[in-house]
């Protein structure tokens, strides 16, 4: 009988078998690594690597964990928002927390941050309120520009378009002999764009204070990174170019903590830029235009839940005594709190002007565009907005 499912006929298909797109960092049965070394402090089942554990103070360890929860409870808040038709379309970070908080913890206020799109735990962390980013994801223009006191660009959609800009940062910085650094992160799809090529190209030749995350998290939107590249570990793309480089366990905030503080440190004495591969995996979906369930397989998903970030940062601060179960959800309510906050503040911004669309553009407006303002406008009008 034939499949009714459509669904199942593909994933049992020949070209649809468990992806084999699932290796951790620390999995390195089918790649060749050569001289690239892995970094994993934090293991799977919250078990510290004793030779390896920094001696960050617990109050640091507490303020990381609850910017993690932060992070996935803002994520959380903002599919409901969403799916209630109340926010515009955004890409989840759930799965990465380490990966994208741990890039950005030995920053300081006047380095630079230049993230993508996936990166809204680390902008939290870099002082961007959690209104403004529902700003921007709704879609209104003014949620773009960074709040004054931050010194980050705004995210990047269109992919790795940041990396060569975040790169011109770091030359000014060397030129004006400042004892700053910049952070860029970027995905493993971005990794094939040509201008993160000649970014890393730039960086090393001058010897740039740029510290490169390249969050390989298995997929660019529905193609998985075996069919991006014949070399999966993209840490190589820094040797190639000349530059330090490492592969992360990118869901091991130890880990992504001291390969950046490692690197940022690098940076500010002059040594030049540092390539961070994060392996890391996107666990809920591309952005919420997509759905991952006809392109992925359940069972590669089921693996990297057990490669939770949270879960063992959680079990190694409560070995610790630094945590418990009640602090734990103290954490998680407080969190959950300051999130129904921002969104009510969101709730009570005023909307946009309609009219903005035709602004930014000429500096004397032209005759055509004025007829097409005043007919919008009209339209607008006959429709009851704006009165
Ligand atoms: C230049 C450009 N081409 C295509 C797109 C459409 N697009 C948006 S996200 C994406 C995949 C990016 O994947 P990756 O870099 O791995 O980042 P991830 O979404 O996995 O974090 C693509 C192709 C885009 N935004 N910009
Ligand atoms: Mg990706």
């Amino acid at each position: 009988m034939a499949a009714q499912n459509p669904e199942k006929q593909k994933t049992t298909s020949s070209e649809e078998v468990v992806s084999p797109n699932t290796p951790s960092a620390m999995d390195t049965s089918r790649i060749d690594l050569g001289h690239i070394e892995v970094l994993q402090i934090l293991n799977e089942y919250g078990e510290v690597d004793k030779g390896l554990e920094p001696d960050f103070s617990n109050e640091r360890l507490l303020e990381v964990y609850r910017a993690m929860v932060l992070a996935r409870a803002f994520d959380k808040r903002m599919m409901t928002m969403q799916r209630q038709g109340r926010m515009g379309t955004f890409a989840p970070n759930i799965g990465q927390e380490a990966c994208i908080i741990g890039q950005v913890t030995s920053l300081r206020e006047d380095d630079w941050f230049a993230p993508s799109y996936r990166s809204f735990g680390a902008q939290i962390m870099r002082g961007w309120p959690m209104e403004h980013l529902m700003r921007l994801w709704a879609g209104f223009h003014d949620g773009f520009p960074p709040p004054n006191n931050v010194n980050d660009l705004p995210f990047s959609i269109v992919i790795g378009s940041h990396v060569l800009p975040a790169v011109g940062i770091g030359i000014g910085m060397k030129y004006k002999k400042k004892n700053n650094c910049v952070v860029v992160n970027y995905g493993d799809g971005a990794s094939s764009q040509g201008a993160v090529s000649e970014a890393l190209n730039f960086a090393a030749v001058y010897q740039a204070p740029v510290v490169f995350i390249c969050e390989n998290n298995g997929w660019a939107i529905s193609t998985p990174t075996h069919k991006q590249t014949a070399n999966e570990v993209l840490a190589s793309h820094g040797v190639a170019h000349g530059m330090l480089s490492i592969r992360v366990d990118g869901n091991d905030i130890l880990a992504m903590m001291c390969a950046t503080k490692e690197a940022t440190d690098r940076a500010r004495a002059g040594e030049g830029p540092t390539f961070i591969e994060a392996v890391t995996f996107r666990m809920s979906l591309h952005t919420t235009a997509d759905d991952p369930t006809v392109y992925r397989n359940d069972e590669e998903v089921k693996v990297w839940e057990a490669r939770c970030p949270m879960a063992r940062f959680e079990t190694y601060l409560k070995n610790k005594g630094v945590l418990d179960t009640d602090s734990i959800k103290q954490t998680l309510a407080s969190c959950e709190e300051e999130v129904i906050k921002a969104r009510d503040t969101f709730y009570e911004m005023p909307p946009a002007d309609p009219t903005e669309i035709f602004e930014h553009l000429y500096e004397t407006f032209p005759m055509e565009l004025q007829k097409q303002r005043a007919e919008y406008m009209q339209r607008l009008r006959q429709k009851g907005v704006g009165e």
